[in-house]
C-alpha cells in the first residue's frame, strides 16, 4: 500500500484545514503511536475535504460528522491566528521531525523510525551510513526515496498498463489483468500501481499447485522485458516491487522508479478483489456497511449471505462487479464515482 496521505486537495475549499489535520494525524500515529487520535484527525480531514463550501467557524465544522469539540477549537484557532500552537511546537521538536521524515521511507514504520532516532539516525544521509540497520524492503525504500515521493501521472500508468497487458497477453492470453487503486478511479495522479491478476486455472477450490507459478512467471516475464526493475518481496499470491519505463523507452525523458504491487487472486474471487482494490477505502467501508444492512458480508474475497444465525453462508457467484451491487441492492457506481 502507499502510505496514507492527505485527502486530495483538488478543488477543496477547506484544504488548509485538511493539511493541518493530516499533519496532526501523522504526528499522532508516527510519534505517539496513537492510532485512535490518528483516526480522529484523519476522519475529520476526510469529512472536511468532502465538504463543498468553505467552513467559516469551528462551530460550523462541529456540525459535521467526525468533528468534535477539540478539532472545532483548532479550526477557530487556525482561522483567528493562521496557525496552530500545537503544530508549531511539534515542528520545532527535532525527534518528532526526524521520526516523521524516516517514516516516509517505504518499509520504515513508526517503531523502526523511533529505534533509529534513538541511536542518532535522523536524516536520509544518516540512513545511508547505517544501511546495516535496514532490512531488504527498507533498503529499497531508501534507494528510491526521491522517486517514491513523486506522484505517478496518469499518462505514465497508461503506458505501463499497455506494456504489461501486451507482454502478459503474448505470453498467455488467458490471464486477466486489471490496474485498480486510484488509477481505476480515474485520478490524474497515483501514489503507486496496483495490479490485479487472475487465471482460469486457479480457483478458490482448485489450482493451488499451479498457483505457485502463475505469479512468478509473470514477474520473471516483466523483469526480462525491462519493466520490473527491483523486488521487495515475492510470494505465491503477492508481489511488491519496483517498475520503471526508463530502460524500456531509452528516451531522452527521465522516468522515475515506481512502486508496483501485483496480486494474484482465484478466478472466482476476481471481481470482489477488483472492487476492494479499486477503493476508495471510504467507499469500501460504506459498501460493506450497506451489504451488512442487506444481509450480506462482503470482503476482498467473497460476498456471502448472512444466515439468521449470523453465520455467513456459501459465497454467491460473481462474474462482474455489477453483480455485487445487484445482490446488495446498491445502485451501481462507476469507479470514477467511488472517490
Ligand atoms: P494512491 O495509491 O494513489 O495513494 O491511492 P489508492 O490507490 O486509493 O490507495 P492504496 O493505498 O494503493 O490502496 C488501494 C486500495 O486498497 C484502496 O483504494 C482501497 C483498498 N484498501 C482499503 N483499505 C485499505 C488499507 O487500509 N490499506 C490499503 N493499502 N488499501 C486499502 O479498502
Ligand atoms: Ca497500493
Ligand atoms: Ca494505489
Amino acid at each position: 500500500m502507499s502510505k496514507r496521505k492527505a485527502p486530495a486537495s483538488e478543488n477543496n475549499p477547506n484544504h488548509d484545514f485538511c493539511d493541518f489535520l493530516t499533519e496532526l494525524a501523522n504526528y499522532e500515529r508516527n510519534v505517539n503511536g496513537n492510532i485512535y487520535k490518528y483516526n480522529a484527525y484523519r476522519n475529520a480531514a476526510v469529512v472536511l475535504a468532502a465538504h463543498p463550501t468553505r467552513i467559516q467557524s469551528g462551530e460550523e465544522a462541529r456540525k459535521l460528522n467526525g468533528v468534535g469539540e477539540k478539532i472545532s477549537k483548532k479550526i477557530d484557532e487556525f482561522l483567528q491566528t493562521g496557525k496552530l500552537q500545537k503544530l508549531e511546537k511539534i515542528r520545532e521538536d527535532d525527534s518528532s521531525t526526524a521520526i516523521n521524515l524516516l517514516t516516509r521511507v517505504s518499509g520504515i514504520g513508526p517503531a523502526k523510525a523511533k529505534q533509529l532516532v534513538d541511536i542518532g539516525v535522523k536524516t536520509i544521509e544518516d540512513l545511508h551510513k547505517h544501511e546495516d540497520k535496514l532490512n531488504h524492503h527498507q533498503l529499497i525504500g531508501l534507494k528510491y526515496f526521491e522517486d517514491f515521493e513523486k506522484k505517478i501521472p496518469r499518462l505514465e500508468i497508461e503506458q505501463i498498463e499497455e506494456i504489461i497487458k501486451k507482454e502478459i497477453n503474448n505470453f498467455d492470453p488467458q490471464y486477466l489483468v486489471t490496474i485498480c487503486g486510484s488509477y481505476r478511479r480515474g485520478k490524474l495522479e497515483s501514489g503507486d500501481i496496483d495490479v490485479l491478476l487472475t487465471h482460469p486455472s486457479y480457483t478458490s477450490t482448485d489450482g493451488s499447485k499451479k498457483r505457485s507459478q502463475l505469479l512468478k512467471q509473470v514477474v520473471s516475464l516483466l523483469e526480462s522485458k525491462n519493466i520490473i526493475i527491483d523486488t521487495i518481496s515475492l510470494g505465491d499470491v503477492k508481489f511488491m516491487g519496483v517498475c520503471s519505463l526508463q530502460k524500456r523507452k531509452r528516451d531522452v525523458q527521465y522516468f522515475p522508479a515506481r512502486r508496483l504491487d501485483i496480486r494474484l487472486t482465484p478466478h472466482d474471487q476476481y471481481y470482489c478483489s477488483v472492487l476492494y482494490f479499486t477503493g476508495s477505502d471510504l467507499f469500501n467501508k460504506n459498501m460493506r456497511a450497506h451489504a451488512l444492512e442487506n444481509g450480506f458480508t462482503l470482503n476482498e474475497y467473497t460476498l456471502r449471505p448472512m444466515g439468521s444465525t449470523g453465520i455467513p453462508g456459501e459465497p454467491v457467484v460473481v462474474t462482474k462487479e455489477e453483480d455485487i451491487f445487484d445482490y446488495i441492492g446498491y445502485a451501481y457506481k462507476k469507479p470514477s464515482e467511488r472517490n
